[in-house]
């Protein structure tokens, strides 16, 4: 062991933002939610008193720095994304201009797996023309492949010289990395080429850009490490008592999440090496489909993924309940796991652009989670709230059966998010539920169980009798 993060966790993790008193505040906290760990909907931590009193501004010692609303020139990759869209769509409402690259892989990927949004998606170009029609406001879209396509990019960054780029171009289902040796082999070669070609096309191309990333919940493990997870950065004390800050260690669960991780020694190195200044955002789960500016018009809806592969665990439950499907546990649904609404990862993305660190400052990490909570009582939730049948299912997943997870969260809301939380979501909720019964038709019913299974073992435990027997799942 050359950390010793037992003696470190029982004195307190420590964020970028903690001081002494909020170490007792957090302790408190944290035992708390272990005293009750059957509770359906886990807060994230309290605030301390004295974070709430001076919840309007960062404290001075925080090292990003808010630029007073300048409108900023952002490129958003992977625009055409679940997140990367309505991101886009809100950084152009609040002013600034937006470019999106995209190389539509996500679009292309459910013509390999033989799926689509169950919301009716329009092609960018036709979402980027109704936009301006409706707002006057001019988002432009460029295809592109950023893992592949170095030159071009690098070429691009020099003539439009952009203050920020928010990149989400990577592949970002944890099932569809798990499903064979192409995909894992694909996983890994475009989400690393993408971020290293980001980082590498930044300092080639001499322009001060910001970076702001999307990391995941999933590189620091699920709470594996016994205590509150702090904001990317973590006190060890090393042999001979030497204090010293490090990166949170990471423990992914997937060839997807092992990207993440990836990615963040990546930044690490450029911060170090090339002072750029980075900000990585480890994003929970996110839910729900539209915002209030893409439920503008039809042509502007979010995609909504359903399907084994590339659903997310509560869209997946209320489109279930919509489609009069049992709702898929996975294993005994003790797996405790991190929430974020679309809205609210919008309303991040614009705080992160807006709040970049200086140049030379360590990689500025934040949790970008509202709340935490289990995936059984998820299903309870949305059973109760729809009339639904909870199933529960072999889990093709190799992951703890039960964890529990508590998430630091204060940086944004020290920049100001007051996050959506699922107790208060009822009516979030049943507009999701809404949207999926609206296109209920659209659901292929075939693709709805899992067919990526994380070992052999898992395969077998699940009777998927061809998985289980070749090395390749089909
Ligand atoms: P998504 O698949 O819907 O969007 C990613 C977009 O990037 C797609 O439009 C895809 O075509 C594009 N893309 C991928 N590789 C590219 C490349 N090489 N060149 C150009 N474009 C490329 O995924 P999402 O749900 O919007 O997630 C966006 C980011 O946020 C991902 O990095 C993901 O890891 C992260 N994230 C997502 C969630 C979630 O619940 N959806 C949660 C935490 C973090
Ligand atoms: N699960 C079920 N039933 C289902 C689907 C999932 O019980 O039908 C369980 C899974 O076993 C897992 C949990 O729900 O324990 C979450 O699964 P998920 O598919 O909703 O989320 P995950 O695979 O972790 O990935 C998603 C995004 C990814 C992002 C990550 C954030 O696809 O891009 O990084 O959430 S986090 O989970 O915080 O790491």
């Amino acid at each position: 062991m050359i950390y010793a993060l037992g003696l470190f966790l029982g004195i307190g993790a420590v964020s970028g933002y903690s001081v002494g008193t909020a170490r007792v505040a957090n302790r408190a906290h944290v035992a708390t939610c272990a005293a009750h760990p059957t509770v359906g909907t886990v807060a994230v931590r309290a605030q301390p008193a004295f974070m709430q009193a001076t919840a309007e501004a960062p404290p001075a010692h925080h090292s990003a720095s808010s630029d007073g609303g300048a409108k900023k020139k952002i490129i958003v990759l992977g625009g055409d994304g679940f997140c990367g869209w309505p991101s886009a769509v809100h950084l152009s409402d609040k002013g600034h201009e937006v470019i999106i690259i995209d190389n539509l892989s996500r679009r292309k990927i459910d013509v390999e797996l033989g799926c689509s949004s169950l919301t009716p998606i329009v092609s960018p170009e036709e979402r980027v023309a109704t936009w301006h029609e409706l707002t006057g406001k001019t988002i432009r879209y460029e295809y592109m492949d950023i893992a592949q396509e170095y030159d071009r990019f690098t070429q691009f960054l020099k003539d439009e010289e952009p203050d920020t780029i928010v990149h989400f171009a990577e592949q970002r289902a944890a099932p569809y990395s798990m499903r064979n040796a192409a995909c894992k082999r694909y996983t890994i070669e475009n989400n690393l080429g993408a971020t290293h070609n980001v980082l590498c096309g930044i300092v080639e191309s001499g322009v001060d850009i910001h970076l702001v990333h999307l990391g995941t919940m999933g590189v620091y493990g699920y709470g594996n490490s016994g205590g509150e997870i702090p904001e990317g950065y973590i006190d060890v004390i090393l042999p001979g008592d030497r204090k010293k800050k490090i990166l949170h260690p990471a423990y992914p669960g997937s060839i997807y999440h092992t990207t993440k991780c990836l990615d963040a020694l990546l930044f690490q190195f450029y911060a170090k090496n090339d002072q750029l200044r980075l900000t990585d955002l480890h994003q929970g789960i996110v839910w729900g489909t539209n915002t209030p500016l893409t439920a503008m018009d039809p042509r502007l809806t979010n995609r909504f993924d359903y399907d084994g592969e590339y659903g997310t665990v509560l869209n997946r439950f209320l489109m279930q309940a919509a489609c009069g499907i049992p709702l898929t546990v996975y294993g005994t649904g003790g797996q405790t796991r991190a929430f974020i609404h679309i809205t609210d990862t919008c309303r991040c993305i614009e705080l992160a652009c807006t709040n970049p660190p200086e140049a030379g400052q360590p990689v500025e990490i934040l949790n970008q989670v509202a709340e935490t909570a289990r995936v059984r009582d998820v299903a309870e939730m949305v059973a109760k709230l729809n009339g639904a049948e909870v199933s529960y299912v072999s889990n093709p997943r190799q992951e703890d059966a039960e964890n529990e997870l508590v998430v630091a969260n204060n940086k944004f809301k020290l920049l100001g998010l007051d996050p959506i939380l699922l107790e208060s979501a009822e009516g979030l909720l049943t507009e999701v539920h809404e949207i999926a019964s609206k296109f209920a038709d659209r659901c292929d019913q075939n693709k709805v169980v899992s067919k990526s299974y994380w070992n052999k073992n898992r395969a077998v435990a699940a009777g998927d009798a061809a998985a289980a027997g070749t090395p390749v799942a089909k």
